[in-house]
């Protein structure tokens, strides 16, 4: 009867997970920007992790059980000593529900009950919860492990004790050490600001990096001994691409076949993740989600086939009207097997400039970016460009890995609005960094920065003021000579000089872009400020100190 209760809890979960304050478990990680996957991920987290405790709601009980928990260490030496088999007998369909962490054992029945959510857990039921903190290490924080104390109703046999995990990071590879690093698993960095003006196409290694989980093993070689079994292994010869029609016809390619059988494309295309600038509107007020600063966006110039190509020789009409959406998967997985997905329009998808990669300015996709294969959708939010691509479905759905829109209060109906897909018109002042000092004596201060906007528009002007906006004079630029305003999906770097104003200690430098559209940047976050701070585009303003 718990299991039904637990399956109410669930369904309800499902209807309210898209509600933000329920999906997160109180970490950066399932707070993410998940344009798309969010949901997803911070459902499985709220799963995975005892972080899975960690629903808001949860700590907010937390704190009344703090006076209980310190009781239960005072009782801990006293408790009683379980065999891992007792343990099992409390799996998801028993009257109590028990985890064990570590030599921990914890009756979280009550939990369960309590939190829209907490049925998650069910995953670890009568079992450990180690394996799935392996994975979501950045749920396990000291206040998550006290409030799992507060469950404790026992010890585990040394015996039954689980092994340390293998770190399911630990296939990750090496990064530049100059990347900015966000969350280190997984991993999330940004590109070096300092750096990022000085290549109209950003160096593969400096490139900003977003994962929701670890890194697949794309290069295991034979005979090569890591076990790590939390990372699914595959080999680029080995590596598969399957197409899947409405009629569930399959066709699947290798890479090499890919590479074969059609015509290559390269094509100067940004990525910019949809929660690039969030710290920024979090300034303005309080958002949720890993604290992208300016750099969550980098230009690569990418090589791959035509995704029209491959779905005609798929036998898909790209017309046919009920075919409304192409659905990506890539290779990693979670642990509930779901795969990392999005989808877009079949009207994008069908276009001159939707490919799918190999090439990462001009060598193989490094593994962080999605190797072998790729699909680079110019002009949209970086969520869409599905990494490690395995699998492209047509359909009449959008993906359910469901895409949020932005603004609005809190009570959005996720459901109601349609996902992010090409971005608005977006700048940020790469150098000088914030708060950096001047000496007045040299008169001007030199700026460098980016700018970009969604859906292939051009961006026409990029203008800076030193006087709050009163005043604005505009920057040169660099832009893709390939590429017209109409079909602009590399950025544009732009270079100025500034005066330092007289008589001012310190002083803003604001930047605002112009597109091809012209659509510009509002002022302010105050008329797109949403909770989980994605597609901030408000004038980017960086505070200079003057030296006298
Ligand atoms: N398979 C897969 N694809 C993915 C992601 C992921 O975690 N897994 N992250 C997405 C998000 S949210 C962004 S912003 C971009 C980041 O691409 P990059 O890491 O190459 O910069 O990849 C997208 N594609
Ligand atoms: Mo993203």
């Amino acid at each position: 009867m718990l299991g039904q209760r637990a399956a109410a809890v669930g369904r309800f979960w499902k209807h309210k997970r898209h509600f933000n304050s329920l999906a997160c478990t109180g970490s950066e990680y399932s707070r993410e920007d998940h344009e798309q996957s969010y949901y997803k991920y911070a459902y499985i987290a709220g799963a995975a992790a005892v972080g899975m405790l960690g629903v808001q709601q949860f700590m907010r009980t937390a704190k009344l059980d703090h006076a209980k928990e310190e009781k239960n260490l005072k009782k801990l030496a006293n408790l009683p000593m379980y065999a891992q088999e007792e343990v099992k007998k409390h799996g998801k369909d028993a009257d109590r529900i028990w985890v064990t962490y570590k030599d921990g054992v914890y009756d979280v029945t009550d939990f369960i009950s309590m939190h829209p959510g907490g049925d998650k857990i069910l995953l670890a039921a009568g079992a450990a919860v180690d394996p799935f903190w392996a994975l979501y290490s950045q749920h396990k924080t000291a206040e998550v492990l006290e409030i799992l104390e507060g469950y404790r109703i026992g010890r585990l046999d040394v015996k039954d004790v689980p092994k340390a995990e293998p770190d399911a990071f630990s296939n990750d590879p090496e990064r530049h050490p100059a990347l900015l690093v966000r969350n280190a698993k997984p991993f999330n960095a940004e590109s070096p600001p300092s750096l990022l003006t000085d290549h109209f196409y950003t160096p593969n290694e400096l490139f900003f990096v977003r994962n929701h989980l670890p890194v697949p093993d794309v290069f295991r070689k034979k005979g090569d001994n890591r076990n790590n079994t939390n990372v699914l292994q595959i080999k680029t010869e080995d590596h598969r691409l399957t197409i899947e029609t409405m009629n569930g016809k399959t066709i699947d390619l290798s890479v090499d076949e890919l590479k074969k059988k059609y015509k290559s494309y390269t094509i100067g295309s940004v990525i910019q993740c949809a929660g690039n600038r969030r710290a920024d509107m979090n300034q303005y007020k309080k958002v949720q989600g890993l604290m992208w600063e300016g750099t969550a966006i980098s230009n690569a110039e990418w090589t791959g086939v035509r995704l029209r190509d491959i779905l005609a020789d798929a036998g898909i009409d790209v017309f046919d009207e009920k075919i409304k959406h192409v659905h990506f998967e890539g290779c990693d997985v979670d642990p509930t097997g779901t795969p990392y997905g999005a989808s877009i329009p079949m009207e994008k998808a069908r276009g001159n400039e939707v490919i799918v990669a190999y090439h990462m300015n001009g060598v193989d996709i490094p593994r962080d970016h999605g190797a072998p294969l790729r699909v680079i959708v110019p002009g949209n939010v970086g969520a869409r460009q599905v990494k490690w691509l395995r699998k492209i479905i047509v359909s009449e759905k959008e993906s359910d890995t469901f895409s949020p829109a932005v603004n609005i209060g809190d009570e959005l109906k996720w459901d109601t609005v349609p996902s992010i897909q090409e971005y608005p018109v977006q700048c940020a002042i790469c150098t000088p960094a914030p708060n950096t000092k001047v000496d007045r004596d040299d008169g001007t201060v030199d700026i460098s920065g980016y700018a970009w906007s969604g859906g292939g528009r051009g961006i026409i002007r990029i203008e800076i003021s030193v006087d709050g906006g009163e005043t604005w004079s505009s920057c040169e630029m660099e832009q893709e000579e390939k590429q017209d305003k109409e079909h602009m999906y590399a950025w544009t770097l732009f270079r100025t000089e500034v005066k330092i104003p007289p008589g001012v200690k310190e002083f803003n430098i604001i930047a605002k872009a112009v597109d091809r559209s012209y659509n510009t940047q509002p002022e302010t976050a105050s008329g797109i400020w949403n909770v989980r701070g994605l597609i901030h585009n408000a004038w980017h303003r960086v505070p200079i100190i003057v030296k006298d």
